[in-house]
């Protein structure tokens, strides 16, 4: 049953739902290589630990010697046993490099020959991508003028319009949008909510975004009259409903607690979600696409999506994305929401990190797979091989399409 499990995973073509890597058209934006991926912010945060550097004195260094750094700390010094760790030894090894050899120079070496086109074509193939989801946001000073110039967008990599910058910053960023000639008010006042319904209604006819995403902070209350929840409900939920895309909502991400470690500094809270099942209650004709940063949510989460079947769960977020909370997650979801749930995102910033992501996706989907299809089959049930496809398939992209209306 393993194997056959396994046979139908390795065929199986993937949609990674939520990245936050760039198509090559986005240029310096996509991040590929081995000094970007020792710069990934999560083996910073573990680099920083050891105390060897205080992070002002990491972030005054050069790229490369920051590179070097997190590479002598937890790889030569210490063993390379967090999941971030393996996770690089992981794509090296599947790129064809000795990690025996413990040589960075020559992985410099390697990523040399490469240029941003093969390796994101490699890294698909390798990883069996089929497409994936990237994060987008107008207010990035480097992304808008790429989508300002109507660039040419490898179709693989879909978009997805994130609106942090716009709800969560809205007092910081207000003031930019009337820069760009939309008449808003700080209060929300005037026509600020018909201003901002335009602006979400350009930007959605430049992107054609799959989702429109908002991340909130575990303190979020719904309902409860903020200006956060007015631009989400007044704004977001109605242009998304234009459009005829899902809202996709990020839960518990306490941001920049320790702003000295920058992308790493942000932490983790429990979230009441009480407040998503209003919100889907109240905007049953939404669909949500949710994911929850806390482990201690997770099996309300799953109670929460077999109450509403316009809320879809995807992935194990950012910390929960180890292989240890990835194996308790999958079995959880599998037992109380079968197979209708989206069990996997990479969230990738690194091109080459899809492969370890998805390669752990696949390894523990058919532990979990396997338990139950055995299961079943004691009682009698046979399994096909064309039903196990079908499930594999449906968890690793079908889902998602199914869920846009696009399947
Ligand atoms: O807000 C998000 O989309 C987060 O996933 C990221 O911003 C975070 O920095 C990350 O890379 C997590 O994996
Ligand atoms: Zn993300």
């Amino acid at each position: 049953m393993r194997q056959r499990v396994e046979n139908e995973l390795a065929r199986t073509r993937v949609t990674d739902i939520h990245t936050h890597v760039y198509a090559p058209a986005f240029r310096s934006l996509l991040l590929w290589g081995i000094d970007e991926l020792l710069n990934h912010h999560y083996l910073i945060a573990e680099t920083l630990r050891w105390g060897t550097v205080t992070p002002a004195e990491f972030w005054e260094m050069p790229r490369s010697a920051q590179a070097d750094l997190v590479w002598q700390t937890l790889f030569v010094d210490h063993s390379p046993v967090s999941a971030s760790a393996v996770g690089l030894l992981e794509i090296l090894s599947s790129l064809g490099m000795e990690v025996q050899t413990r040589d960075l120079e020559s992985y410099r070496t390697f990523f040399r020959s490469h240029t941003p086109e093969s390796i994101v074509d490699k890294v698909f193939d390798a990883a069996g991508l089929d497409s994936l989801v990237m994060t987008n946001d107008p207010f990035d000073d480097e992304e808008r003028p790429v989508w300002e110039s109507g660039a040419d967008i490898d179709p693989r990599f879909h978009a997805a319009l994130r609106l942090d910058s716009l709800i969560i910053s809205w007092d910081t960023n207000y003031p930019r949008l009337r820069d760009w000639g939309y008449d808003v008010e700080p209060n929300l006042g005037g026509r600020t909510i018909s201003e901002v319904r335009r602006f979400l209604a350009d930007w959605i006819a430049v992107m054609s975004p799959l989702y429109l995403m908002l991340s909130v902070n575990p303190a979020w209350m719904f309902p409860d009259g903020s200006a956060v929840n007015r631009l989400l409900e007044e704004c977001m939920i109605p242009a998304a409903a234009d459009a005829g895309v899902p809202v996709a909502l990020m839960i518990g991400c306490r941001r920049q607690v320790n702003p000295e470690l920058r992308l790493a500094g942000d932490s983790v809270g429990i979230a009441d979600l009480a407040s998503l099942e209003r919100l889907c209650a109240k905007h049953a004709g939404t669909k949500f696409l949710v994911t929850v940063l806390s482990r201690e949510n997770q099996y309300e989460l799953d109670v929460v999506a077999r109450k509403f079947p316009n809320l879809m769960i995807f992935g194990c977020w950012w910390f929960l994305n180890i292989p240890y909370l990835i194996d308790e997650m999958t079995r959880m979801r599998v037992e109380l929401l079968g197979t209708s749930h989206i069990p996997h995102h990479s969230d990738v910033r690194v091109m080459e990190q899809v492969l370890p992501k998805w390669s752990h996706a696949r390894h523990i989907t058919a532990d979990v797979l396997t338990d139950k299809y055995c299961a079943l089959e004691e009682l009698g049930w046979k399994v096909t091989d064309a039903e196990i496809a079908r499930d594999c398939a449906d968890m690793f992209g079908r889902n998602f399409w199914r869920f846009l209306g696009k399947y």
